[in-house]
């Protein structure tokens, strides 16, 4: 049996845009999953990642080449009108062609999609189990819902990611990258990948959940320690990567794992550096976790801090402080650890006042990285709901479920505002400035190994 599964991630850069940036230069780990647990079920696995292709076209004679009897296309809500628009066109193809959806978008907005002619089979929730299964049963002639129940798997018994999946199909497009993904921060230097350790998040923000309990389910599960050691291990082989990335939600959030993880992964010998995303009240409450992490090669966190107002943090159900967001970015560049910054401006009820207070935040803070976002209500969360009730979302396409901040998403805000506020969030202050290039280039540790380089004392 053959399958194609589909990455329509095109809702950011569009076709032809590989290797520009996170949104296209990263693997997609739930596909990448999926196709090993399909070849385990004695299928061949093929991808079609749209963000390598250069139109519609190209995509309609690859179907029709790859002759596929399953497609499984995988959707966050952003990517909804590309993999609809995949799914017509598989079905213009090939009638008979099975298609089945899964991710994200047809977990939580299932209503959305279960009665659409382009799907034969919605799988909701994790598919390790459940998707191969499915492949079981047609090969050997049995039937199977139009929706599929999903199953919990045992994520230590779920193969690694094929990264291969994706870069095979990249160099056949003729991306000779350098790098089996994108590094997006100097601090991260090529080669580099990305990996996952575990699924879920305890926290309760509103914007977020419940659409991540509905996905990977209440409890948070993570991979052993000794199982993401021997990813590691073979990406190392495979890839001599020299840097990495946890996609974790919110890896930090099991301090037990994490001391653990980075006493396992000195030992194992690794030093490269990584990035994991963790969140402030954590950081203030774990310094000691911080310093191990660093020791292990930690080198950047992005934090959700959202908002330099406690009135907005409480309405977001953020569960931390304005003080936590300060005292967190101090413990960060105490231990030499980069922040990347995430924050949202235009939320509802938020004043203009309140975005002043962020902004206020941020300069204080000082940030490595800028990441803003124009409030944006995500389907399946509290938030969503209560943008729907008060008749707030100015989203008509769900190509605006993306959270860059290019148009205003919700009313009650003033556009000009929210664009003088995004700009004057990332404006650094000239002392700041100064710090920073006092950092980079003149402090005294620095400027003696540049001294140490030129005289040919040091590679
Ligand atoms: C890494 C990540 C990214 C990376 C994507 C990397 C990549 N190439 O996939 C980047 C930074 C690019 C990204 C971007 C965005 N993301 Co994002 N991202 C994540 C994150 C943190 C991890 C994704 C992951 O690898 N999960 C692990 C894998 C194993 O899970 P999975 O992909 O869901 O797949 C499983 C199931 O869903 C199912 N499944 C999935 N596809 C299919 C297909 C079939 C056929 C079947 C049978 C089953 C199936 O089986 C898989 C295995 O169990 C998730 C949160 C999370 N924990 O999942 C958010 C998340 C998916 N992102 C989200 C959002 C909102 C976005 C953005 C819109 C944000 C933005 N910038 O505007 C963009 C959209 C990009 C686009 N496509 O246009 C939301 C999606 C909500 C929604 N309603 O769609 C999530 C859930 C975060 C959240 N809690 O809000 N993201
Ligand atoms: S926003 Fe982050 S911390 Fe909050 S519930 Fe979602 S994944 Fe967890």
């Amino acid at each position: 049996m053959r399958v194609t599964l589909i990455y329509p991630g095109i809702g950011g850069k569009g076709f032809n845009s590989l290797g520009q940036g996170m949104d296209s230069g990263w693997i997609g780990h739930g596909l990448a999953i999926l196709a090993a647990c399909a070849r385990q079920a004695g299928a061949e696995v093929d991808l079609i990642d749209l963000r390598a292709l250069p139109d519609w076209e190209t995509f309609r004679s690859e179907v029709a080449r790859r002759r596929p009897d399953v497609v499984g296309v995988s959707m966050m809500s952003a990517d909804y009108n590309p993999g609809m628009r995949a799914l017509e066109i598989v079905r213009q193809v090939n009638p008979a062609i099975r298609t089945c959806v899964g991710g994200p978008h047809p977990t939580i907005c299932l209503g959305e999609v279960q009665d659409s002619p382009l799907i034969d089979h919605i799988f909701p929730g994790e598919g390790e189990v459940s998707f191969p299964e499915a492949l079981r049963t047609w090969m050997s002639g049995g039937a199977v819902p139009r929706i599929v129940p999903p199953v919990q798997p045992d994520l230590d018994a779920v193969p690694y990611a094929d990264h291969e999946l994706f870069l095979a199909e990249w160099r056949r497009w003729g991306y000779a990258l350098d790098s089996p993904e994108a590094p997006f921060v100097p601090e991260l230097p090529a080669p580099f990948v990305t990996i996952i350790a575990g699924r879920g998040c305890i926290y309760n923000c509103s914007y977020c959940q419940p659409a991540e309990r509905h996905i990977f389910g209440r409890m948070v599960r993570r991979r052993s320690v000794p199982n993401v050691i021997a990813e590691l291990t073979e990406l190392r082989e495979r890839y001599r990567f020299n840097s990495f990335m946890f996609h974790d939600d919110c890896l930090t959030e099991d301090r037990e794992w994490v001391i653990a993880f980075c006493r396992a992964y000195q030992e194992a010998g690794f030093t490269q550096p990584f990035f994991c995303q963790s969140r402030a009240d954590i950081i203030v409450k774990n310094e000691d976790m911080v310093a191990l992490m660093a020791q292990a090669g930690l080198r950047g966190y992005l934090i959700g801090f959202e908002s330099g107002s406690d009135r907005v943090l409480r309405f977001i159900r953020k569960g931390t402080k304005v003080w936590q967001n300060l005292r967190a970015a101090e413990i960060c560049r105490k231990y030499g650890i980069a922040i990347w910054a995430n924050y949202m401006l235009g939320l509802p009820t938020e004043t203009e006042d309140e975005m002043r207070a962020t902004i206020a935040m941020l300069k204080k803070m000082d940030p490595d990285y800028y990441s803003p976002a124009f409030y944006t209500p995500h389907p399946g969360s509290d938030l969503f709901a209560y943008c729907e009730e008060h008749g707030l979302s100015l989203i008509t396409s769900h190509d605006s479920y993306r959270r860059n901040p290019t148009e205003v998403k919700i009313k009650g805000h003033d556009a000009a505002f929210l664009q003088w506020a995004l700009a004057e969030s990332q404006r650094r202050t000239l002392p700041n400035r100064l710090r920073r290039l006092w950092r980079r280039y003149a402090r005294p540790d620095k400027v003696w190994r540049r001294v140490r380089r030129a005289f040919g004392r040091e590679a």
